[in-house]
Formats: structure tokens, sequence, C-alpha cells
């Protein structure tokens, strides 16, 4: 684990570090204090896993009717979106005209059915990372299990095989190799949630921190 960079993005968080106290329309394509960058940074623990297609495994689970256990084989039958949208990190970096492709957040909920009861999501990864949002976040038509990006598959420093992404949400919501995803009742805050960032986070908001 890489604490000390943990350690300055919890102080950012206390500090309020980037704030500009405004908020955007949301039909501007920038939101509020991001600034555009054309290569994609990496961004994580510090500990990038190897998750091979044999160690590979996507479980859907909790306050749902179906429950799902996933082959990387099996997740790659399920049927296939293609989509193109920005990236906003917390850390200011914006990237338009992602080209992505993998398995619609709705194409899973259709199967995976989840009961009246279920509020939140939460996003386990390999790495043992969480993210959590509310049912309504994910289940949105940009929302997307993502194996490829600019038609090659994802990095393993990108969050391969699958990653989540939400990009209308500042992208530490988008959890990287992805191995379980959990509805729920109540919320669970997740590891950045925790160390002060915003529940909610909304670039366009800025919700940056708590
Ligand atoms: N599993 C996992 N997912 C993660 C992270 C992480 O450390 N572990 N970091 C988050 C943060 S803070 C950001 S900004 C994005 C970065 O994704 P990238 O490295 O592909 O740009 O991944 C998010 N998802
Ligand atoms: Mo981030």
């Amino acid at each position: 684990m890489n604490d000390k960079l943990i350690e300055a993005k919890q102080r950012w968080a206390r500090e309020g570090r980037l704030l500009t106290g405004t908020t955007a329309d949301p039909h501007d394509r920038l939101p509020p204090g991001q600034t555009l960058v054309r290569d994609w940074p990496i961004m994580d623990l510090g500990a990038e896993p190897n998750v091979t297609a044999q160690k590979f495994r996507l479980d859907v689970d909790g306050a749902v009717d179906n429950r799902l256990k996933l082959s990387l084989d099996e997740f790659q039958a399920l049927p296939q979106s293609d989509s193109v949208s920005d990236i906003h990190c917390v850390t200011q970096w914006s990237r338009y005209d992602n080209h992505w492709r993998g398995v619609a957040a709705r194409a899973l909920l259709e199967i995976v059915q989840p009961k009246p009861e279920a509020r939140h999501v939460v996003f386990h990864s390999f790495d043992g990372y969480t993210a959590n949002v509310r049912i309504e976040q994910f289940d949105q038509p940009d929302v997307l299990l993502v194996h490829a990006w600019e038609g090659k598959p994802l990095s393993r420093a990108h969050g391969g095989p699958v990653r989540l992404l939400i990009p209308r949400l500042y992208f530490w919501k988008s959890a990287k190799w992805l191995r379980r995803i959990q509805f729920t009742i109540s919320d669970h805050p997740g590891f950045w949630e925790q160390r002060g960032y915003h529940n909610n986070g909304d670039p366009w908001l800025e919700e940056r921190y708590d």
C-alpha cells in the first residue's frame, strides 16, 4: 500500500484542496476546477493485482433475486455495449472521449433483479479497494463494466481485466480490478468515502470532500 499517497489525499480532503467553491451548469463539459489531460494517468493504492483470466471471478450478490458467480468467459458472453465518455478525477484531471466496451450496468440489473429494498451498491476489488454508490447512480445508461478501452483489452494498470465505469461521478467511484458487486439495503462508505471524500461525488457540484 502507498501509505504516503493515502495520507496526502486524506490531508487534501481535510484542507479542501482544489475547491473552487463554484458549481457548473450540468451542460458544461468540463466540471469546475478540472484541467484537461491527453494521456490517461494511473491512480491507485500502489499495488496492482495481477488478475489473470484464471483468477478472475465476478460475484454479484446481496439483495438480489438472482445471484451471479461469473468466470471471465461467462462475463464476456453477456450482452456487450460500446460507449464514449469523459473521465473526471478528483485530483483535478479530466480526459475526454474515451471509447469503452463492456457490459452495461442495466444489462446486469436485468439479470440479477435487485430486490425492492436494495438502495445501495458496494463495489469490491481484488486489491481490497471498495467504493459505494446509490442504486440509481449505478442504474444509468452510461454505466459499464468495462473490459476494453480504445479497442484494446483494458490494461492491468487501468484495472483489467474488468473495471467499473461511472462517467458522471468522480473517477474514484469507478473501481478497478472488479471482484464483487454487492447490493445492500443500507449504505457502506467505501475506501475514500471513509477517508474524507464525498459520499456522492458529483463533479459538476464539486462534491470532492465530505
Ligand atoms: N481497485 C481500485 N480501484 C480504484 C482505485 C484503486 O486504488 N483501487 N483508485 C481509484 C481512483 S482514486 C481513481 S482516480 C481511478 C483511477 O483509474 P486509472 O488509474 O485507470 O486512471 O481508479 C479508482 N479505482
Ligand atoms: Mo482518484
